[in-house]
């Protein structure tokens, strides 16, 4: 393999929690049975294309920062080689299986849309050469929509119809791609589907564009055959200042309306959960309960600036909680834990990028193992089983069941004069036993 920035690097190893190297992994241990199946295989850790290979730490106030040497070599689609060729030297530093990408993160976009393609699929059979042979695999692909000006109005939900065509021509092949490199997911983030202002918008019109345009992605799905799961990424804000798919629980109302809701999950993102107003393990538990998790973006944001500002996670207390729904919701499947985080404008160099996936992952593992612990010590499930107890005798089954009728179930209440008395929700007492898995090394 060519030399990259990444080269110098050796491979981070598992060393245990009392090691001081600080590149090496104190708590992932991919090979470590859990609950029935390796880490590696609960966490299907993936790095960002996006944020790692080609963000270069400009923002509203400043330029680049961020050190991308490929950037300077040959042509765009030399470049864009040497930018593959340095993500996988990348995964091979951290030996993590995914990667996950956007067609513009990957292959020089160009201003006619068959250009565009070409370029892409050009990049697409390189990325497959790579991947074949190799233990690398592809969580997800999905589209940029949302960073050329022709997607200003958004893209789906435009009001132009060639600019629906444009961005359903571009899933389609974005599709295509992720089914030849073997992706386990596609997903679409909707980007610029909302709105700024009601003066220019007519919601009832994009959002038939919307549910339209999603129904197209699983129609084509089920054509090409493609195996993987389609998911969308909630998020209430940013860049427009409503977007549709505000949170899990709107998403799940909109699959419903258009029939889709056994067809496509939700891939869930710490920040933004936090802008909905929301924590990770809100917005993890409800998609849970409704049965559509699919994958994690796993960051998180500054609750001193607001914005979504993609950095690595360092919260143990919500990760764990956030772990212990997935472990709940039957585990993350085809999906798996997407840094979908970015290094700091002032950490520029390659090394910065390694030091900030090792702290990701081995937070989200020891996450993890504190989750299966606090599953397999049992108290805290029973101390909840005791607090819905009440649900298990036959008279309240027939209630959830719909077998009482509203008249039955206030006459046996009349007649027995129900009075139902005051239970402690135990709060301070789960917190505890929560707290005391956290601050103890996981076994
Ligand atoms: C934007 C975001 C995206 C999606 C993929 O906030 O999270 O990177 O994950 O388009
Ligand atoms: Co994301």
């Amino acid at each position: 393999m060519a030399e990259t920035v990444f080269s110098n690097f050796p491979t981070v190893r598992f060393e245990g929690a009392e090691s001081t190297n600080p590149l090496c992994y104190r708590f992932y241990d991919a090979e470590r049975v859990v609950l029935g199946k390796p880490l590696a295989e609960h966490l299907r850790f993936a790095a960002a294309y996006w944020h790692s290979f080609a963000m270069t730490g400009s923002d509203p106030f400043g330029g680049p920062t961020i050190q991308r040497p490929w950037m300077a070599q040959g042509d765009a689609i030399a470049q864009a080689k040497v930018k593959a060729d340095s993500a996988f030297d990348f995964l091979r530093v951290l030996d993590i299986p995914f990667f996950c990408f956007h067609d513009a993160d990957i292959a020089p976009p160009d201003d006619s849309l068959s250009a565009s393609l070409k370029n892409f699929h050009t990049v697409v059979d390189y990325l497959g050469e790579k991947l074949s042979g190799s233990n690398r695999k592809l969580l997800w692909g999905t589209a940029n929509l949302f960073s050329h000006p022709r997607f200003m109005a958004g893209a789906s939900t435009n009001p132009d119809p060639d600019v629906f065509a444009w961005s359903a021509a571009t899933v389609k092949h974005c599709m295509d791609a992720t089914m030849q490199l073997g992706g386990s997911n596609y997903v679409l983030w909707g980007g610029r589907e909302g709105y700024e202002t009601l003066l220019n918008t007519n919601m009832k019109q994009e959002l038939e564009q919307m549910g339209r345009f999603l129904s197209l992605v699983v129609e084509y799905k089920h054509k090409i055959g493609f195996k993987g799961q389609i998911l969308v990424e909630p998020k209430p804000k940013e860049p427009t200042a409503h977007q549709y798919d505000f949170d899990t629980a709107t998403v799940y109302g909109f699959l419903q309306r258009f029939g889709l809701q056994d067809e496509v999950k939700v891939n869930l993102e710490a920040n933004h959960a936090t802008l909905a107003g929301h924590t990770f393990e809100h917005e993890i538990a409800t998609a849970g309960a409704l049965g559509i998790l699919g994958s994690l973006d796993i960051n998180r944001g500054d609750p001193l600036l607001g914005w979504d500002t993609d950095q690595f996670p360092n919260d143990l207390w919500s990760l764990s909680l956030s772990m212990y729904h997935v472990i709940k919701a039957g585990g993350l499947g085809l999906g798996g834990c997407n840094f979908d985080a970015k290094i700091r404008r002032q950490s520029f160099t390659p090394e910065d990028l390694i030091h900030a996936h090792v702290g990701g992952i081995d937070l989200c593992a020891r996450a993890f193992l504190t989750a299966a612990e606090l599953i397999e010590d049992g108290q805290y499930d029973a101390l909840l089983d005791q607090r819905y107890a009440g649900w298990k005798t036959p008279e309240a089954q027939a209630m959830l069941s719909g077998k009482s009728s509203l008249e039955e179930i206030a006459a046996t209440a009349e007649r027995k004069a129900i009075q139902p008395a005051p239970q402690s929700g135990r709060q301070e007492q789960l917190e505890n036993l929560l707290a005391r898995k956290i601050y103890s090394n996981p076994r």
